[in-house]
């Protein structure tokens, strides 16, 4: 690094408030606690991160290191996970409990530590135990490394949007009431958009969030799903947006008036307000193909441009209907990495494993249960049962009999997964990981299935980005769908969804030693058991292994 650059960044850091005392670091204190929130028109306290909802929005810059200080004041066990952050050599540090850490259990704290590095873009924090992410969220904005700008116009402002999804009950109450019953949980009341239910009945939306622009500037949303069981579209009446990044990595921009993100994914889009004067409706909807309940409601806010009347009306749009798959395919597919030479696209050409996982629901029996039997989801037909200690900690310290590492690469029976299905809807259980020798290069074919249901499922990968190079309907064909993989400029993320009875292909360098888990993002799935974890290796070289933790990781 140049003496110049280095001489920027320190009289940059030393400008910057957030961080005057130690340049580089950026410390956060996380108070989990109980508050009630007004706006939610309910006098049910929920839990928050310092008394706000959404959470506080972690800035960093490309290469900082984020020492965040999480107390817990409330009685549920708490960990939170940094969604997307690639976690080199910290996996102590990715949060989800029982996987890569202990719950902080009431009345302790932890210090997550880790480094974002070779990441620039929006990714999002939240809780990852319990259901209690459904109010434990937030943005994390990861601005370039200075003399790295924005491959696209600077935007005039950045503004965080975050969509959310909200029960009137207590949602653990909710979770547990289905977990006894073993059917499906209540679905949501209402989705939100910055924390504002919209207009519900019963519940004025006390003003709702009000985006408020200026004739002829460009914005940047940054666009987060935290809902727990629903993909959303996102449209704005009038205006189209230009899609410029994706989970943290640039894609080629293009235009759409509907931008769908899934629960997990982050999208940024610029937005031109280029219609002078008024007010237009922004509307968030669910997309679910897919013949299951859902809360089927439209969360709205406005667009609102300054000088506008207030006395002046709002310009409406229709949202897309629920199972409007072609809008969302065609989102899907207009998405690819920019591959320009300030950010190439370093998709493995070969691989070294190539891996067919089914993602599926089930039926097992259950003495206690309503019907006799409970409802449960499973990877190549294993639900993953929740070990007593974290697998890292059991892996870094050799402690057997946690979990064992044949997870199967492939259907266990194959059968035509999007045809006719078996009758026995039973599954195995089992702590089972899939190991992957340092830096090996991995494909993955996630293939969904018709067992009870065709459903469209986000999936999510911890530890590392993948690139996605096919997606298709009806069952995988090895021979035919790979020789139509893009191993050019497929787009590189770290969650994407399996069409409704259709497949999707990734793949990635195992270059970050640790346990990474693997996880549908509807949260009511990951709570069937549609979860497993890669256990990576340490590599030889001095930077190639798992640090040792952080004296005061929780216990168990
Ligand atoms: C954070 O972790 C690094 C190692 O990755 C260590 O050197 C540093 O001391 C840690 N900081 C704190 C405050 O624990
Ligand atoms: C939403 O679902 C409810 C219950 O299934 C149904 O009565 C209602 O008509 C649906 N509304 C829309 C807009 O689809
Ligand atoms: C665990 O086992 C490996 C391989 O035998 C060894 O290298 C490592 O030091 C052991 N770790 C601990 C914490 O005992
Ligand atoms: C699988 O099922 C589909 C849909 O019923 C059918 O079209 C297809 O021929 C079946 N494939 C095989 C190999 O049986
Ligand atoms: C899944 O495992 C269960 C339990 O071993 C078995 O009964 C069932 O046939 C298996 N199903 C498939 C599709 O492999
Ligand atoms: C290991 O990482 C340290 C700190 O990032 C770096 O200074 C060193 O050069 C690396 N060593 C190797 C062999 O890559
Ligand atoms: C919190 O986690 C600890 C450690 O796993 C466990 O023993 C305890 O039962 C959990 N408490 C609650 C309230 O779930
Ligand atoms: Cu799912």
């Amino acid at each position: 690094m140049g003496a110049r650059i280095r001489m920027l960044m320190l009289v940059t850091c030393l400008l910057w408030p957030a961080a005057i005392v130690e340049c580089g670091i950026r410390r956060y204190k996380f108070n989990v606690v109980m508050t009630t929130m007004t706006r939610l028109c309910s006098s049910k306290p929920i839990v928050t991160i310092n008394g706000r909802f959404p959470g506080p929005t972690i800035y960093a810059t490309e290469d900082d290191t984020l020492l965040i200080k999480v107390v817990n004041h409330v009685n549920y066990n708490m960990s939170i996970h940094w969604h997307g952050i690639k976690q080199f050599r910290t996996g102590w540090a990715d949060g989800p409990a029982y996987i890569t850490q202990c719950p902080i259990q009431p009345r302790q704290s932890y210090v997550y530590n880790f480094t974002v590095s070779g990441q620039r873009g929006t990714l999002l924090w939240h809780a990852h135990i319990l259901w209690l992410r459904a109010t434990v969220h937030g943005a994390i904005v990861i601005m370039p490394k200075i003399g790295l700008p924005y491959p696209f116009p600077k935007p005039h402002k950045e503004v965080v949007v975050i969509l959310g999804e909200w029960w009137k009950l207590d949602v653990e109450a909710v979770v547990d009431a289905a977990m006894e019953s073993g059917l499906a949980p209540d679905v949501s009341d209402a989705y939100t958009i910055n924390g504002h239910p919209g207009l519900i009945s019963n519940c004025l939306s006390q003003g709702g969030f009000n985006l408020a622009v200026e004739p002829g500037k460009t914005y940047m949303l940054r666009i987060i799903n935290a809902a727990l069981n629903e993909e959303l579209f996102l449209k704005i009446a009038g205006h189209k947006f230009t899609v410029v990044e994706v989970d943290a990595v640039y894609v080629k921009p293009f235009i759409t008036d509907t931008v769908l993100v899934a629960p997990g994914q982050t999208t940024n889009a610029l937005l031109t307000a280029d219609l002078g004067t008024g007010n237009y409706l922004v509307a968030v909807s669910p997309f679910m193909d897919s013949p299951i309940t859902v809360d089927n409601k439209t969360a709205i806010a406005t667009l609102h441009y300054t000088g506008t009347l207030a006395s002046t009306g709002t310009l409406l749009t229709i949202p897309p209907p629920r199972n409007a798959t072609p809008v969302a395919a065609k989102f899907s597919d207009s998405l690819r990495s920019l591959n320009s030479k300030k950010f190439p696209c370093r998709v493995p050409l070969n691989v070294d494993h190539s891996l067919l996982f089914t993602i599926s629901l089930g039926l097992n029996p259950c003495a206690t249960c309503r019907n006799g039997f409970r409802v449960v989801a499973d990877i190549n037909n294993v639900t993953f049962a929740m070990p007593e200690i974290s697998l890292l900690n059991s892996h870094f310290f050799n402690i057997t009999g946690v979990f064992t590492d044949d997870f199967p690469g492939n259907p266990p029976t194959p059968y035509n997964y999007t045809g006719k299905q078996p009758v026995n809807l039973g599954t195995m259980i089992g702590t089972r990981v899939y190991r992957l020798g340092y830096n090996s290069r991995v494909q993955v074919v996630l293939q969904g299935t018709g067992m009870i249901v065709v459903e469209n499922h986000p999936i999510h990968l911890h530890g590392v980005n993948f690139f996605v190079v096919g997606r298709g309907l009806g069952n995988f064909n090895p021979e035919e769908d790979s020789k139509k993989f893009n191993l050019v400029d497929p787009v590189e993320r770290n969650t994407v969804q399996v069409p409704s009875g259709g497949w999707v292909a990734i793949r990635f360098t195992a270059d970050n030693p640790g346990v990474w888990f693997l996880h549908c993002h509807l949260e009511v799935h990951t709570t069937w058991g549609l979860k497993m974890a890669f256990l990576v290796d340490n590599g030889k070289g001095p930077n190639e292994s798992v640090l040792p933790p952080p004296n005061d990781l929780p216990k168990c």
